[in-house]
């Protein structure tokens, strides 16, 4: 990792630039494929795994008996945790959940809010060298809260833990289609595949830039997906070790994860230093974490209110505050997807299992977006109801405020109404 001691003011914003990449190559390559699953609905689904995954696809559906099959082969002790991780994160979703507040703003006006499921989502879940079979919990489970009618699933992997937590979590349309021929799929339907309205869920660069084309088209997406991202905030009462192993453990994401040590303390960046070599060597995806930690910076402030100031204009997508009064600060973050408190709160916590959504905003989007949670998988629906006596009340504003705007029928649409309730001089 790259140490870089007081750095000033001004060089903050280069010193933490994120890796950046150039997808405009990718786009025409990807919008091919759309198009063509668009037009040649399954058959160009199977044709493009057959030359992109090298697998021949009978039935895009997992049937119904692979998931007794896949849970079957499971440890206990892994179903045990997933369903207390399940359960953790299904407390903390549902606790979301909104009640409707009728609000009479002037006498007899009366709006309200509800929040609606959207009705019809697509969950992606990558192959690749980690079966995510986390993230199914963190969208299926909130998607379940919501109440989407429709939940579609598109994975590559048949990894038995991915279908027993799609299982698990009520998911029963499963496709094992990957790439940007399962985004295509979801956002356009196929034969097999019902078409959505938003897709949720990682993927590589491939399968973001599809997201980011068929958003552009209307179909609503989660979030600009990026490389995994942690910062740790550390002073003298940290433990190394414990410093160290956050660190890497989302490094070992992938060769672009980007990790960043801020501390106050001399001695922490020389203790940490120590324990991520010692740790590094005994990781099995040692190369990869290897790699990110060659993007990775740790950065020696003069003080605290100098870290958070450089740590939000970070905008990481987690922050973990390993510092004395970890409480007092946090209250002075602005901008990150999610903190973890203290030195026993590590970030695989809400990776797994706390409860938490792991679906954050990478990129420095922390700025202006928040993580996944159950308003993601929501519209909220305003409605008002105005009585006679409200209308009354509220018309002179509407006709006066058409009238300055030169909307003569917005006006008209309230004074037809206030000139029959004279006439009739009902008030009801
Ligand atoms: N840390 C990842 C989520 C994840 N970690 C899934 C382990 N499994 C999001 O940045
Ligand atoms: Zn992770």
């Amino acid at each position: 990792m790259q140490i870089t001691r007081f750095p000033d003011k001004n060089s903050w914003n280069t010193l933490l630039q994120r890796p950046v990449m150039d997808t405009s190559t990718l786009e025409k390559k990807v919008n091919d494929i759309l198009q063509e699953v668009r037009t040649g609905g399954d058959a160009a689904v199977r044709k493009f795994a057959a030359e992109f995954d090298k697998v021949t696809l009978d039935n895009l559906q997992v049937p119904s008996a692979a998931f007794a099959a896949a849970e079957a082969t499971l440890e206990p002790a892994l179903k045990a945790a997933i369903q207390q991780a399940a359960k953790n994160i299904t407390t903390f979703h549902r606790a979301q959940q909104e009640k409707v507040q009728v609000i009479e703003t002037m006498p007899g006006v009366q709006c309200w809010r509800k929040s609606v499921a959207i009705q019809k989502v697509g969950l992606y879940i990558p192959g690749g060298s980690a079966p995510l079979f986390s993230t199914i919990l963190m969208l299926g489970i909130p998607a379940m809260i919501a109440g989407c009618k429709e939940i579609v699933l598109c994975t590559p992997s048949l990894h038995p833990a991915i279908l027993y937590t799609a299982q698990l979590t009520g998911i029963e349309k499963v496709f094992t289609i990957g790439g940007v021929q399962a985004i295509g799929a979801m956002a356009y339907g196929t034969e097999s595949v019902p078409q959505v309205y938003k897709i949720f869920g990682p993927g590589n660069q491939y399968v973001t830039c599809a997201k980011q084309l068929v958003n552009k088209s209307g179909v609503a997406i989660d979030m600009p997906a990026g490389p995994s991202e942690v910062a740790v905030l550390a002073d003298d009462s940290c433990v190394p070790a414990f410093v160290a192993a956050d660190l890497l453990s989302q490094a070992e994401h992938g060769p672009d994860s980007q990790v960043v040590l801020v501390t106050t303390s001399e001695k922490v960046l020389t203790n940490v230093t120590n324990a991520l070599n010692t740790q590094l060597d005994a990781l099995p995806r040692k190369g990869i974490a290897t790699a990110a930690l060659e993007n990775s910076k740790m950065i020696l402030v003069k003080d605290m209110d100098t870290a958070i100031d450089l740590l939000n204009i970070y905008a990481p997508e987690h922050l973990i505050l390993a510092c004395e009064g970890a409480e007092n600060l946090a209250d002075k973050v602005t901008d990150a997807g999610s903190v973890f408190m203290g030195n026993y709160t590590p970030e695989s916590a809400g990776d797994y299992a706390s409860g938490t959504n792991h679906t954050l905003p990478t990129n420095g989007y922390a700025r202006a977006y928040s993580g996944v949670s159950l308003d993601s998988f929501v519209k909220k629906i305003t409605f008002q109801q105005i009585s006679p006596e409200g209308l009354q009340n509220i018309g002179s504003t509407i006709e006066a405020m058409a009238a300055a705007e030169g909307l003569e029928a917005h006006k008209n649409a309230v004074t037809v109404r206030l000139k029959q309730l004279e006439y009739t001089g009902s008030l009801i």
